[in-house]
């Protein structure tokens, strides 16, 4: 604790000196200490009940877009965060809304963005169905800018039926290295992953005519993401139940970005010093480094609740073999951290 405080202290001097970085003055703050520089994020990074966070850097920028976490029919909007550091944070209000969603109508969760054809993409999920006789499933919105307004890009659902017992909730955006863009996505413990059009906007069938392949690994339950490594795919899920106090990530390793995904193990769980139900998980890494912070929420200690879930980012570590050390949650979060 001692030295991370301490280095933070360094850093935070050492980006108050570069020119162009005022970390005093940043335009709405809402970190509690609204007029001190900070040297460390602490957890939760933002005020309020936010889950499902999906973190991304988009230029010089990080990005945290979380499903606002209050009664279903209440979450009718999507909030977003962005930030030069990881400490401060900037609140970027109703960037999506369902007034401007034809078909979604409550329930919207799990937002997942991209940046391609110069344009940003918000796949999101909404109404929560329970069935092919309800309607909803997974949409996508763009913007010009990752601050919004986002606008619902097909006027309907892009998936909008159960395909392999997968609801269509939970949508994770993964880009190859070759471009191709792949959705994940699935619910009600079944996962698909789907491969998407150059302008995002459909899905096209696989060379063997199928559009939707489960890859459901052992104990999936909701919340897919893929991470690339040294040419290995990381698949990651949540498992467990959200409103309970054992949600959890699990991880599996495969040379293909369809698997066979078999489960190593957990990388993020409850630790009762902490808080508990940690999961629904994204990852940011930082470009040219080996450096990458797990993004995810988790519920306070002493809450209950089952929608009182707060989005927090730790720090997530590689062994030499290329297993993924299990995560220390902390209440200190991390140090500020400059994109060159
Ligand atoms: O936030 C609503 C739902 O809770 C998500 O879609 C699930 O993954 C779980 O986190």
């Amino acid at each position: 604790m001692k030295l991370v405080l301490s280095s933070g202290f360094v850093l935070g001097a050492l980006l108050l000196s570069l020119p162009g970085v005022n970390l005093v003055n940043e335009p709405q703050p809402i970190n509690r200490q609204l007029t001190q520089t900070r040297f460390i994020s602490k957890n939760p990074i933002v005020d309020g009940w936010y889950a499902d966070p999906e973190g991304v850097i988009f230029g010089k920028t990080y990005w945290i877009y979380p499903t606002y976490s209050a009664p279903y029919d209440e979450q009718t909007f999507f909030d977003a965060f962005s930030s030069p550091d990881l400490v401060h944070w900037t609140k970027h209000s109703r960037i999506l809304d369902t007034q401007t969603v034809k078909w979604a109508k409550r329930a919207v969760w799990a937002p997942s963005p991209v940046y391609a054809n110069g344009k940003y993409y918000l796949f999101f999920a909404a109404n929560d169905i329970q069935n092919n006789q309800e309607y909803g499933g997974i949409g996508v919105a763009v913007s010009d800018k990752p601050s919004g307004p986002f606008q619902d890009a097909l006027g309907k659902p892009l998936i909008d039926k159960f395909q392999n017992g997968a609801q269509p909730i939970d949508p994770h955006v993964y880009v190859d290295d070759d471009g191709q863009a792949y959705l994940y996505y699935g619910g009600w413990r079944h996962c698909n992953v789907t491969k998407l059009s150059k302008d995002l906007l459909s899905l096209v069938p696989f060379a063997d005519g199928t559009t939707y392949k489960e890859i459901t690994p052992d104990k999936y339950v909701e919340g897919p993401c893929m991470l690339k490594r040294n040419g290995k795919y990381y698949f990651m899920w949540s498992e467990g139940g959200w409103t309970g106090p054992d949600y959890s990530v699990a991880y599996a390793v495969s040379d293909s970005p369809f698997g066979p995904f078999k489960r190593e193990g957990k990388i993020l769980q409850q630790d009762p010093a902490v808080a508990t139900g940690a999961g629904h998980h994204s990852v940011i890494h930082l470009p040219n480094t080996d450096t990458y912070y797990i993004v995810y929420h988790r519920r306070p200690l002493g809450e209950t609740a089952a929608n009182h879930r707060v989005t927090c980012i730790d720090h997530l570590h590689f062994n030499p073999d290329g297993t993924i050390k299990p995560v220390q949650i902390t209440a200190e979060g991390v140090t500020p951290h400059l994109i060159n």
